[in-house]
């Protein structure tokens, strides 16, 4: 029995040293291979996989279950050797709700506390004391998504004082947080927004939403904070809405190309602030755990967690 793994933004190999050790101590009967060391291919049933190479999947004629690591699987559903049959696991949580709280809640909070704002000021080496600086319980904060990041992140800004909305395909029940769903419940989510935080899995349904029809269904000035994939965003359209301030700021991640092109207007843009898609790294070791726990389940001929409905695309 035997896991090949692969993640290939794992440059310096510590995801993978980590994740080893935690699998080897949770299944130490399960024999880990790092691809291209796929040995007899014959033996590999398991795959544990970020960003999988072209080819991988042809090599491998056992394969029974794949993992994720990750919880986004837009990329791993576009591989063009993924095989039909095989079903897909992606990480739910994975460690990724504690970084991901913390980085939408830096986000709310800097849009809150009008630091862009701010900053124009200190570079004009002006005093400026008459910032907007509402009450958190005054900055409405929305979640594009509910799913276990979106509630992760939901709980963290209801706990700082932050009134928050979702919204979701299915109507959902979190503690504080007022649930929006459907396409019919869109415009209402969106009317009395100050921050938009999009946490949506990509999918055929949500590539594209945030474009200039959805910015202006928000409130003038509403701040945006993508965290969840860059195609989920028309980047010409959210350059046109912060330009005319329909937009006030966007905190970004996340972008269609990784890295961001060296010549994208976002890297320039007084409005913008990128991060390199670190807001919630996958933790090894939760990852490896999980893994273990969904092999255990196979072997025993349960379903393990965290099915991907390719129909669904998430
Ligand atoms: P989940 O699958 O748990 O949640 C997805 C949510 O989106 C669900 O609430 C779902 O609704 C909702 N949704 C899906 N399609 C639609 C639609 N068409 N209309 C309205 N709502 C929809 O995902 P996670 O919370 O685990 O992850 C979310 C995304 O975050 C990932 O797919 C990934 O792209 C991104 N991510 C980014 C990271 C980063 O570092 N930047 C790290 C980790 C993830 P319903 O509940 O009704 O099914
Ligand atoms: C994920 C991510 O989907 O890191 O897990 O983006």
């Amino acid at each position: 029995m035997a896991l090949l793994f692969f993640s290939k933004s794992d440059r310096d190999g510590a995801f993978e040293n980590k994740f080893r050790q935690a699998l080897s101590e949770l299944a130490p009967e399960l024999e880990v291979r790092t691809w291209p060391d796929v040995g007899d291919a014959k033996d590999i049933q398991y795959a544990a996989l970020w960003l999988p190479p072209p080819g991988l999947f042809d090599a491998l004629p056992n394969l029974t279950h794949i993992f994720a690591l990750s919880a986004g699987v837009d990329r791993l559903l576009r591989a063009p050797d993924l095989p039909q049959h095989v079903p897909i696991y992606r990480l739910e949580e994975g460690g990724m709700g504690t970084p991901m709280s913390e980085y939408v809640l830096f986000g709310v909070l800097q849009a809150q506390r009008q630091m862009h704002v701010l900053a124009d000021a200190q570079q004009a080496k002006q005093w400026t004391r008459d910032a907007i600086e509402p009450a958190a319980a005054n900055w409405h904060v929305g979640i594009l998504g509910a799913g276990v990041l979106a509630s992760a992140v939901a709980t963290r800004l209801v706990n700082n004082g932050y009134p928050v909305s979702t919204w979701s395909r299915s109507r959902k029940q979190l503690n504080g947080v007022t649930s929006y769903a459907g396409p019919n419940e869109q415009i209402e989510f969106c009317s009395n927004l100050n921050t938009l935080v999009c946490l949506l899995p990509l999918t055929a349904e949500t590539e594209g939403l945030l474009d200039a029809s959805f910015f202006n269904q928000l409130p003038r000035g509403t701040a945006l904070i993508n965290v969840a994939r860059g195609e989920h965003c028309v980047d010409e359209d959210l350059i046109n809405a912060l330009d005319s301030g329909q937009i006030s700021s966007a905190l970004l991640d996340v972008f269609h190309e990784e890295p961001l092109p060296q010549d994208h207007p976002f890297w320039q843009h007084p409005r913008v602030q990128i991060t390199p898609h670190i807001a919630a790294p996958t933790a090894g070791d939760v990852a490896a755990k999980q893994v273990a726990q969904g092999v255990a389940d196979a072997v025993a001929g349960r379903e393990p967690k965290g099915f991907v409905d390719r129909g669904m695309g998430y």
